[in-house]
């Protein structure tokens, strides 16, 4: 499992009380980004972190300026479901000067947005429309073109705060098509739903707005079976 911080919405204060639920939570790796924030932002929230956790931080990026290079990894998404070249090659090449000079790890990353039943700001910000939840197909054959291109990881994303987290017959079907790992995040918000995702064959769940809302929610994650 793996939690999203969002350097828009994070506290700096409250860092390292957060941290000490995310470590009791067993998530293994603490994303950041979401949001579209200045830069220095981005990187106070990572060295805040740095001090109270050795867990990866990896970059979720909503565009080229939330690089940090304090950070461990990039998740280097492309926008595969929409047809905006902005998210699908432009702000890759804006990044690259940060990445020239960074030590990042770079994980090319296709991004699906698949319709998690209200409008989420990826589909704001990008001006792109999620694919829809009963094109299958459509969806199995964008994460396996990700694959072919190269990307080295598939994200299926129902949208922050969505109302349906992305559904487990979608997952699997993804999932026996490509042969790289397959994220999955977007309105998970209760054991049940992360347990479905999981055994739907999501190789890492995302929880972000979760987390934020209620952080009673660490304890429940940290007494089931490991994820
Ligand atoms: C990361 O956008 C998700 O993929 C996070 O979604 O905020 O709904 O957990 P939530």
């Amino acid at each position: 499992m793996a939690v999203l911080l969002d350097p828009d919405k994070e506290a700096i204060e409250t860092v390292e009380l957060k941290m000490k639920q995310i470590h009791s939570s067993g998530a293994t790796h603490i994303f950041v980004g979401g949001s579209s924030v200045p830069r220095q932002q981005t990187q106070q929230l990572v060295l805040e972190i740095k001090k109270y956790s050795e867990l990866p931080v990896v970059l979720f990026p909503g565009d080229a300026t939330q690089i940090s290079q304090v950070a461990d990894g990039l998740l280097f998404l492309s926008l595969l479901s929409g047809r905006n070249p902005e998210y699908l090659i432009e702000q890759h090449v804006r990044a690259i000067p940060q990445l020239l000079s960074a030590g990042l790890e770079v994980i090319p990353t296709g991004y699906l947005l698949i319709d998690g039943g209200s409008e989420s700001s990826v589909e704001r910000v990008s001006g792109t429309l999620p694919m829809k939840t009963d094109d299958i197909e459509k969806i199995v054959h964008t994460a396996k073109a990700g694959e072919l291109l190269g990307m080295k990881l598939i994200y299926l994303e129902a949208g922050s705060g969505a109302l349906h987290p992305i559904a487990p017959k979608i997952i699997q079907a993804v999932k026996e098509c490509v042969d790289i790992p397959v994220i999955v995040g977007g309105g998970i918000s209760n054991k049940t739903q992360m347990k479905a995702a999981r055994s739907a064959g999501a190789d890492m769940v995302v929880l972000g707005t979760a987390l934020e809302q209620n952080t009673g929610i660490f304890k429940p994650f940290q007494q089931q079976e490991s994820f």
